[in-house]
């Protein structure tokens, strides 16, 4: 009888065995934000679509919803799960002190990405990547005032309003500095509304539309993302005027949907944020995986600008026209 019972246990295990699905060699965990933007979206296709595309990697994905502390909860979890590797933005700059020092007490490798933390410098990370948020909002005001000039507005006193992303968000911090610094070059153009429209597109339209009612003239919008900005059109249209001409809109990010709106000309701008980091990230982890050290230094992708016509030039990049290249785009 015995004999039968084992003989059938060692079948039974060989048929577990042949149906189990290969086990991946290593796990990749990444706390992702949520999903409040196209760029959002693009971002995740990509890494996710990288990792698990990538024989033997199995990816452990968390989506926040935009909440600090599910991130906490995701990143904890991680640990306890004992990953290879841990992907990491954060929604907002702060607060990651403790849980990131958690992490490097496992002695799980950090790769740092898009939103950096504050405490960069306080922990330990093996790589890091994302847009230059300075310099994205820089070239924001730079190419609106560029632009009046080119239409011969240069000395025309202008009504600006900057909308900004999600409060606390390094992308939102970084933006506003940069956009900030760039209107002291241009006198012509006067701050006459600052408010968040956390990155989201019926954000973005709710604060357009309060902003109608309240300020009189309001000649230009830099919107800290294509979202907001794309949001802030309809309400716009819905006022009765002209986006893209009544006023001038300048986004952020290069997401398709801007490139529409620009070629429709409902749009002036839009500078490049790109959310294509699939291709970091699987560099990266095959190089660590062959015990190669990177570089701590934070690495900033090449990004253009696109606008109606091109030839906008802003020192470190000269724009492009929508026109020309929307059909190359893949986000
Ligand atoms: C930028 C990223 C920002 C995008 C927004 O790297 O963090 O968050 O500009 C997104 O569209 O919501």
């Amino acid at each position: 009888m015995k004999k039968k019972v084992l003989a059938a246990g060692l079948t039974v295990a060989m048929c577990l065995s042949m149906a189990a699905p290969a086990m991946a060699d290593i796990q990749i965990a990444f706390s992702q934000i949520g999903q409040e933007s196209d760029w959002r979206t693009a971002n995740t296709d990509s890494i996710n679509g990288t990792i698990e595309a990538h024989e033997g990697w199995e990816l452990i994905y968390d989506d926040a919803q935009q909440k600090q502390e599910n991130q906490i909860k995701a990143l904890r979890n991680f640990i306890t799960q004992g990953v290879d590797y841990i992907l990491f933005t954060g929604v907002v700059s702060t607060g990651w002190e403790e849980v990131l020092a958690e992490v490097n007490e496992a002695e799980i490798p950090l790769i740092l990405i898009d939103r950096l933390p504050d405490c960069i410098d306080d922990i330990d990370y093996v790589a890091a990547f994302g847009g230059d948020f300075v310099e994205e909002g820089r070239r924001q005001v730079a190419w609106a005032g560029e632009y009046l000039k080119s239409v011969g507005r240069g000395e025309e006193e202008v009504n600006v309003v900057i909308m900004e992303g999600t409060t606390g968000a390094s992308a939102q911090t970084g933006r506003t500095e940069g956009n900030l610094a760039a209107l002291e070059e241009y006198p012509n153009m006067k701050l006459v509304g600052q408010q968040t429209g956390n990155f989201t597109r019926a954000e973005g339209q709710a604060v357009m539309e309060s902003w109608l009612k309240s300020i009189d003239k309001i000649d230009v919008l830099i919107a800290q993302n294509d979202d907001m900005a794309l949001g802030a059109i309809d309400a716009i249209k819905a006022a009765g005027l002209e986006p893209g001409k009544d006023i001038i809109i300048v986004g952020c990010d290069s997401v398709k949907a801007a490139f529409e709106a620009i070629v429709a000309g409902e749009m002036n701008a839009t500078i490049e944020c790109t959310p294509l980091y699939g291709p970091f990230v699987e560099e990266t982890i095959e190089a660590l995986e062959n015990g190669e050290e990177m570089s701590k230094e934070v690495i900033h992708p090449e990004e253009g600008v696109y606008d109606m016509e091109g030839g906008i030039d802003l020192g470190t990049v000269t724009s492009v026209a929508a026109a020309d290249v929307i059909d190359e785009r893949i986000y």
